[in-house]
């Protein structure tokens, strides 16, 4: 940890020369003190509203997520502009949409030269990090410091990449990574400015391994199949042709960790391979841990010879196990965070929000991954903590590109006008909120890739969504009052003629507020 303590404040001696005017100031109980609000800002990969549960109490207890929402607020309707990684983040960077910030796909580079709240913040005098995930492969503009993860990272002993310098740390991406940032609170920044720490998990991202001391969690648990898993994509061409099925698409060596010694277990060539070498940089001790939990559900899953649905429920239940254990990992740190806050007296002046990149499939449709603009991938998770703003549940549409407002806002910072998003600040302080649009607007471009979702685009309201999937011009509708579960297609249907009407021209105006015209249907 020395190491990076040094490079910390050696860069901060640099920083802070161009140290700008001061942050907005607010004011704390009766004598009026003033203390600026700092921001902490932690997301994870891939981490599912189903598996929080202030959400979701299906599958998991999560007490110390919770507890961010317990002291504040629940976002209920909570969506994401592009429900995939790198585009996310680029979004809530920018607070705007894939098209106007650049990046549309994994495979973009984020200009880090455009606008983005860091930079922002840091001229408001702000000292500014990110430590961890970070996928937007230039290297990170707007911070202090910075200390990421090289593309997806390992969950095992990961090489960072430390502003500049690839370092790599032994241990438990999670764990590793939360060490980082309460080094970087304790020691690294200047404690007479307000910071903005930027705190991203890898973690729960495929393949979903856990950290040694949680192998044996959930072991007796058996989670009942969603009632959609068997779902036949009936009017959903798309939802047709796409390669994220468990009970498809789901590896057993790679994804499900049946990589057994003796090499009788096959499943498709390229991911045993990568399946057979995932543990290669573990060390002794973690490996031996790894092989004490693993060998004996190989042994076990080679005795029972399953197929058909006996093998989609088991593939079910190891899926769900793994990643429950990442999970609780995550939640662990979560509170040694909060305990580290609580510690120093910054609750009161901490902004916290929680949220993932975007929402995740839990077997709903028969799936994991995420993608689409159906429910459980275009919603994400939204828990914030605001010092003497308001608690309970939000219902109001949110999007991620509101957090780089929101955050701008609560600075004092005046938000650009090219931003496409709405500060939220106002809800989290009880008052009115007008975000000035016609309903969520959503773009996805990531076709063809691995998990073969078409590119597509739509609008939600509180009660419909609208999906163009425009390289093969198939539109669908959903009533989602009458069909949460997205099943029926009621686009062409008679009697929707209207609505029809009404969300495309919402469309068109979307498209035209976030100049994203050349997409508009023909
Ligand atoms: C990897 C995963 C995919 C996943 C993408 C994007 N495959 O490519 O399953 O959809 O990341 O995820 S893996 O074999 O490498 O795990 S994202 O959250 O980073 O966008
Ligand atoms: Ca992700």
């Amino acid at each position: 940890m020395m190491e990076i303590i040094d490079k910390t404040k050696k860069l901060l001696g640099v920083s802070l020369a161009g140290a700008a005017a001061l942050p907005l100031l607010v004011s704390c109980g009766e004598e009026k003190e003033q203390k600026p609000m700092n921001i902490l800002f932690i997301m994870c990969d891939d981490h599912s509203y189903q598996t929080i549960s202030a959400y979701d109490t299906t599958f998991i207890r999560t007490p110390n997520i919770d507890r961010i929402a317990a002291d504040g607020v629940r976002f209920t309707n909570s969506f994401v502009a592009n429900s995939i990684s790198g585009p996310s983040r680029a979004c809530m960077l920018t607070g705007k949409h894939s098209l106007a910030n650049g990046f549309t796909d994994n495979s973009s580079s984020f200009d880090g030269s455009q606008q983005t709240f860091p930079k922002l913040l840091q001229q408001q005098g702000y000292e500014t990090a990110v430590i961890g995930k970070w996928h937007l492969t230039s290297e990170p503009t707007g911070f202090n410091h910075w200390d990421i993860l090289i593309g997806q990272g390992d969950y095992y002993n990961p090489t960072f990449i430390c502003n500049g310098e690839k370092v790599q740390r032994e241990g438990y991406a999670t764990n590793v990574t939360t060490d980082l940032a309460l080094d970087w609170l304790d020691n690294g920044r200047d404690a007479n400015k307000p910071f903005c720490l930027l705190l991203h998990h890898k973690a729960p991202h495929r393949t979903w391994m856990p950290d040694t001391c949680d192998f044996d969690l959930f072991a007796d648990s058996n989670f009942p199949l969603p009632d959609t898993f068997y779902d036949n994509y009936e009017g959903r061409l798309a939802a047709q042709g796409q390669k994220m099925s468990i009970s498809k698409d789901m590896d057993i060596v790679y994804d499900l960790k049946m990589a057994d010694k003796d090499s009788t277990i096959h499943s498709r060539p390229d991911l045993e391979a990568w399946g057979r070498r995932m543990y290669s940089n573990m060390n002794p001790e973690q490996k031996r841990a790894w092989d004490a939990h693993y060998d004996v559900v190989i042994e076990k899953f080679k005795a029972a010879g399953l197929s058909g649905e006996a093998l989609d429920a088991w593939k079910y239940q190891q899926y769900m196990r793994d990643y429950l254990r990442v999970i609780t990992s995550v939640d662990r740190n979560v509170g040694r965070v909060l305990d580290y806050l609580e510690e120093k007296g910054l609750m009161e002046n901490t902004l916290i929000v929680y949220t993932s990149d975007q929402g995740f499939y839990m077997g709903e449709h028969g799936w994991f991954d995420k993608r689409w603009m159906y429910e459980e991938s275009f919603r994400t998770p939204l828990l914030a903590r605001l010092p003497g703003g308001v608690k309970g549940d939000i219902p109001a549409m949110v999007q991620n590109i509101d957090y780089a407002p929101t955050f701008l806002e609560l600075a004092g910072v005046e938000v650009p006008g090219d931003i496409h998003g709405a500060s939220f600040l106002p809800l989290l302080r009880g008052e009115e909120w007008n975000p000035g649009r016609e309903g969520i607007y959503y773009h996805y471009y990531e076709y063809p890739d691995e998990h073969a979702v078409k590119r597509h685009l739509g609008v939600r309201t509180e009660r419909y969504k609208l999906i163009h999937f425009y390289e093969d011009n198939v539109w669908e509708l959903y009533d989602l009052e009458n069909d949460k579960n997205e099943l029926c297609n009621i686009y062409g249907k008679e009697g929707m003629e209207e609505i029809t009407e009404t969300l495309k021209a919402k469309l068109v105006t979307l498209q035209k507020q976030y100049g994203e015209e050349q997409f508009i249907a023909k």
